[in-house]
């Protein structure tokens, strides 16, 4: 088959509450859709995962349009034959551009699985039909505010609680939370590289809480300071940023820099690479779990479908689509009261965007041709 059209869309949506982390707060969701078109017939969808701003990682919205239209596709549309496989391997010469690569391949393998009647999940190579899901939770304004948020979201039937730290919010919220849900409740945390190795004994005070894990507290290159990190502190440290690749996934393992991985396929080049760390993890004996980046539905079905692999051990940032949005651009995720979601079993992703809610939180779209 051959690429004989991609519709490049930019929606906005705003979020049901801001969402704070150590980087910012974000109010309203600005996402770059993409579809694929496959012999002029055969259709699919991709959701990056770039922000507006380059605040999570380099990438970011403008410059994932821009990636795309000037390098990425021209070197997809001249390819004779392009399916899911070819996209990363055809891609491979252009460096980084992790999510702008991770949405193309992603719009052309769900062409390709739509039109052959194949799921994401399938294919991917998924073992369960439902997955039990976490929430993340933003930085709040007080301790007595996020306790309102959690107890909401441990009511919803949420399984794992995760908890957006930075220096000054941290040993506070993370002990109100355990005191008052007690100690079976899973709970971890995420800095999102707000942290140096000189807070190394700071962090070792998050060691009572029974925390699953600690996920990226030093800066996304400092892989050998996690290695540092996890000799100083009993808390499991979680790598997110810093796993680009299978590659540097095998690196950091290797170097000692984490005992858990979070998966988010956008971060990585796509599902594909996704899975490659999945297996490279499960080799290991490292667990892993699936992130996730504040995705409409369409992200969120395909996120699914990976977090029902085998090797994903651990409760994923998988929320339905109301922790998010009010209403989302696919038929809604909703969480079951014991806090699972269905993997879609359709064909491709098993969802598509309605078209009036599409139509609705449109800003922009531009029709690209070979
Ligand atoms: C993380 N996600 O695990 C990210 C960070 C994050 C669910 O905690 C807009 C787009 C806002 C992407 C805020 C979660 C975001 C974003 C936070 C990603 O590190
Ligand atoms: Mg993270």
């Amino acid at each position: 088959m051959k690429l004989t059209g991609v519709e490049l869309r930019r929606i906005s949506i705003p979020l049901v509450a801001p969402f704070r982390t150590s980087f910012g707060v974000e109010t309203t969701r600005d996402i770059l859709l993409l579809r694929a078109v496959l012999d002029g017939q055969a259709e699919g969808w991709g959701e990056c995962v770039a922000m507006s701003d380059p605040l999570y990682s380099s990438e970011y919205v403008d410059a994932s349009v821009d990636v795309l239209k000037r390098f990425m596709l021209p070197r997809l549309f001249a390819l004779d034959h392009v399916d899911g496989a070819a996209a990363g391997p055809a891609l491979e010469p252009f460096k980084g551009h992790w999510m702008s690569k991770a949405v193309i391949e992603t719009a052309v393998l769900d062409a390709e699985l739509r039109a052959a009647g194949r799921s994401f999940a399938r294919e991917l190579g998924a073992t369960r039909d439902r997955v039990p899901c976490g929430v993340s939770v933003g930085i709040h304004d007080s301790v007595g505010a996020l306790l309102e948020s959690v107890e909401g979201y441990v009511s919803a039937g949420y399984v794992r609680i995760k908890l957006k730290i930075e220096p000054g919010w941290d040993l506070e919220p993370v002990r109100a939370v355990r005191e008052r849900f007690g100690d079976d409740l899973l709970i971890q945390v995420d800095a999102n590289t707000a942290y140096t190795l000189q807070d190394a004994r700071h962090l070792a005070k998050l060691d009572e809480f029974g925390l699953l894990l600690m996920e990226q507290p030093l800066p996304e290159e400092d892989v050998l300071g996690h290695a540092e990190l996890a000799r100083l502190v009993k808390t499991p440290i979680c790598l997110d940023e810093s796993i680009t690749s299978a590659r540097t996934a095998a690196a950091a393992i290797r170097l000692g820099a984490c005992s858990i991985v979070n998966i988010k396929p956008g971060r990585v080049g796509g599902y594909l690479e996704a899975r490659r760390i999945h297996d490279v993890c499960l080799a290991n004996g490292i667990a892993v779990w699936c992130g996730g980046m504040l995705e409409t539905g369409l992200g969120r079905a395909a996120n699914l479908a990976l977090a029902a692999l085998p090797g994903f051990t651990l409760p994923g940032d998988t929320s339905a689509s109301d922790r998010y949005y009010k209403t989302d651009i696919t038929e809604p995720f909703v969480l079951s009261a014991d806090g699972y979601l269905d993997v879609p079993a359709g064909p491709g992703l098993g969802v598509t965007p309605l078209p009036a809610e599409l139509a609705a939180v449109t800003t922009w779209t531009e029709w690209v041709t070979p």
